[in-house]
């Protein structure tokens, strides 16, 4: 068995974190991954709560393991949201695209482990003087919104400054992702693309059927321009929106291109307008499988890396 401070942080038998993916990690994904012993993640996105709460009780009435939920900070919800999370309990608060201090005593009072995802030194210093549990340290190789940093250069950086387990996070898809993970200082991984793939996860067959596609160089990252970065497939409709971004079109036509594109792509897989959000591992997910082989796969992989790391020095 890997030996990891995360699992005996959040009473999880395998450090493993499934990537809180708007419209896609919904309270049935969550609760395969952590009836497989990983740790579920239910994606807020920019959904209201009640959309959140429902799938926190879906979620429950399928495992009593513990499961987490993950606020977008740039959504419009985010308040309530945070609100919804502290109320219902849940282990584990998940952050991306942002600051959440201004949520993380709420958080605290309800005893949820506050673990925030950060891209750089100093947002990993700031989250551990702000009370967070962990942190998850996740390069711009992942799928959605990027940093500037690659997961090789991020987690030992952030590992250098904290002494808070940390959770890496990019271009982690097998055990040898998890190892190399391991190796740079983490105590955890998260991972998101690979879980496209599970059996409960409930994308469009098309949306699946790409990713199950996928070569290596497939994805690309849009959205710079407007500060928001976001990698994706590189579909019809992320082109079209890459010649438009850098085409001159106004931000006004940029967004209205943008609004209800990951919607599109996992309810309808929609080729044409729809965002397929995916992460460069992509190319490496060769099969659908329930989620709990996925976690114990991962970590039977790594184990066996890890176990065998000796055979470098003689
Ligand atoms: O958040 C993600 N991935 C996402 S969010 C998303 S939805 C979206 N829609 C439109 C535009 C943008 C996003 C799809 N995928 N990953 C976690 C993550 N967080 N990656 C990078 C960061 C991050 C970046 C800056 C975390 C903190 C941060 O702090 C900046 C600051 O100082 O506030």
């Amino acid at each position: 068995m890997v030996k990891s401070a995360v699992c005996d942080l959040l009473g999880i038998r395998y450090p493993v974190f499934q990537g809180g993916m708007a419209w896609i990690a919904d309270g049935r994904l969550a609760a395969a991954v952590s009836e497989g012993g990983g740790l579920g993640i239910i994606a807020a996105g920019n959904a209201p709560g009640s959309y959140v709460r429902e799938q926190i009780r879906i979620a429950k009435g399928l495992t009593q393991k513990p499961i987490g939920v993950n606020i977008m900070l740039l959504s419009p919800c985010a308040g309530e949201v945070a609100r919804v999370a502290a109320e219902e309990r849940v282990q584990v608060v998940t952050t991306g695209a942002g600051n959440p201090s201004k949520y993380m005593e709420e958080w605290r009072a309800a005893g949820i482990r506050v673990i925030p995802v950060v891209a750089s030194v100093a947002m990993a210093k700031l989250m551990t003087r702000c009370g967070a549990s962990a942190l998850i340290a996740e390069g711009g190789e992942s799928g959605g919104h990027v940093g500037e940093l690659t997961t090789m250069v991020l987690v030992p950086q952030v590992c250098d400054v904290t002494d808070l387990p940390v959770i890496g996070a990019g271009g982690i898809a097998d055990g040898r992702g998890v190892a190399a993970a391991f190796v740079l200082g983490a105590q955890g991984v998260q991972l998101g693309t690979r879980f496209l793939s599970a059996a409960e996860c409930s994308i469009h067959p098309a949306y699946k059927e790409k990713i199950l596609k996928a070569t290596d160089l497939c994805t690309m990252v849009t959205g710079k321009r407007l500060g928001h970065p976001v990698r994706s497939l590189r579909t019809r409709f992320a082109r079209d929106y890459a010649k438009a971004e850098f085409g001159g079109a106004s931000d006004e036509a940029l967004e209205a291109m943008a609004t209800g594109a990951l919607r599109r792509a996992v309810q309808e897989g929609d080729e044409e307008k729809g965002c397929f959000l995916a992460g460069q591992i992509a190319a490496m997910v060769k099969k659908e499988q329930p989620a709990a082989d996925i976690v114990r796969e991962v970590m039977e992989e790594a184990e066996e890396i890890l176990g065998r790391t000796s055979q470098w020095v003689s």
